[in-house]
């Protein structure tokens, strides 16, 4: 006889659970500096230590569970110094529970030795652009054997790397690079959709709905949308099952004509959708079971 059980369930509890294959919970990821603001435009940028490990803090407190980082020079300029980020990721494993992940993006003008050397600084976690990509006025250099030596470096070190996809291509190297040197420490594939970017794929529902239909097989991705994008973006990324990203690296105003003031308001904003979409906050733990972190080195 058939089982008609899928079909029969009675469509209060279909209307309950509108999309059963969803996470349960909404991996949660600030990037409270990058490289692009200047503190003199935007003085709430966290660009010292101290204001990084403090916002970091706030960050989780309100539901974030890694943190994407830059850091700046005494100046507040952005710097790859080694031995600073080997400080800034203790400082953030002392003062928080967060996964630390390292850009290794960088600014526009780092060269590719530096950013490959940032993985010497030890941390939980890297981000690894998939491609190149005009960015505004400029370019964000990402060539393919720039990237194999970087995936490369990352499993010799035991760092899990984040797949950064800022254009419908960076996909197709995404899956060029699992093909040719397998998965990624820890196991997992987990991508994080920039989108938004003038030079890189828009900010809007259709084409994240097109990316994620590209990604390879059991990955887990995230989103963010740069500037005015970021509130299209989130709320589409959430009614798709994937997980946030957000933070004054990817927008400094947090509604029309009102400047954020804090990244820990973007953080709060994030999870209040993410708990009205019954998808709460993951907890760090939570993060590193489903993205591979293992423990603290
Ligand atoms: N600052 C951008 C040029 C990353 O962190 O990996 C690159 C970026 C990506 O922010
Ligand atoms: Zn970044």
């Amino acid at each position: 006889m058939t089982n008609h059980a899928p079909t029969s369930r009675p469509a209060a509890d279909q209307a309950a659970r509108p999309n059963a294959s969803a996470p349960h919970g909404t991996l949660i990821t600030v990037a409270p500096t990058g490289a692009e603001s200047a503190k003199s435009d935007v003085p709430t940028l966290p660009v010292t230590v101290d204001e990084l490990v403090t916002t970091a803090k706030e960050c989780q407190a309100a539901g974030a569970a890694v943190v994407h980082v830059h850091i700046r020079d005494d100046q507040a300029q952005p710097t790859l110094d080694l031995a600073r980020l080997t400080d800034t990721v203790a400082a953030l494993r002392e003062g928080t529970d967060l996964i630390v992940q390292l850009s290794t993006g960088g600014a526009v003008t780092d060269g590719f030795a530096s950013r490959l050397a940032v993985l010497d600084a030890a941390p939980d976690a890297c981000s690894l652009t998939c491609g190149t990509v005009n960015f505004g006025d400029d370019v964000f250099s990402n060539p393919w054997l720039f990237i194999r030596d970087l995936y490369a470096r990352t499993k010799e070190l035991g760092v899990v790397p984040e797949f950064e996809l800022f254009d419908l291509g960076h996909v197709a190297t995404l899956h060029r690079l699992l093909g040719d040197l397998g998965p990624p420490h820890g196991g997992h594939v987990h991508c994080d959709l920039v989108m938004g970017v003038p030079g890189g794929m828009p900010g809007n529902a259709a084409t994240l709905v097109q990316a994620v239909s590209a990604l390879p097989a059991g990955a887990t991705w995230s989103a963010t949308g740069i500037g005015r994008t970021t509130l299209p973006v989130m709320l589409a990324a959430l009614s798709a099952g994937g997980h946030l990203r957000v933070g004054m690296e990817d927008t400094v105003s947090f509604a029309r004509g009102r400047p954020v003031t804090s990244n820990a308001e973007l953080v709060e904003r994030a999870a209040a959708l993410a708990g009205l979409a019954q998808r709460p906050p993951m907890r760090p733990d939570e993060a590193r079971a489903l993205l591979g972190v293992s423990g603290r080195r």
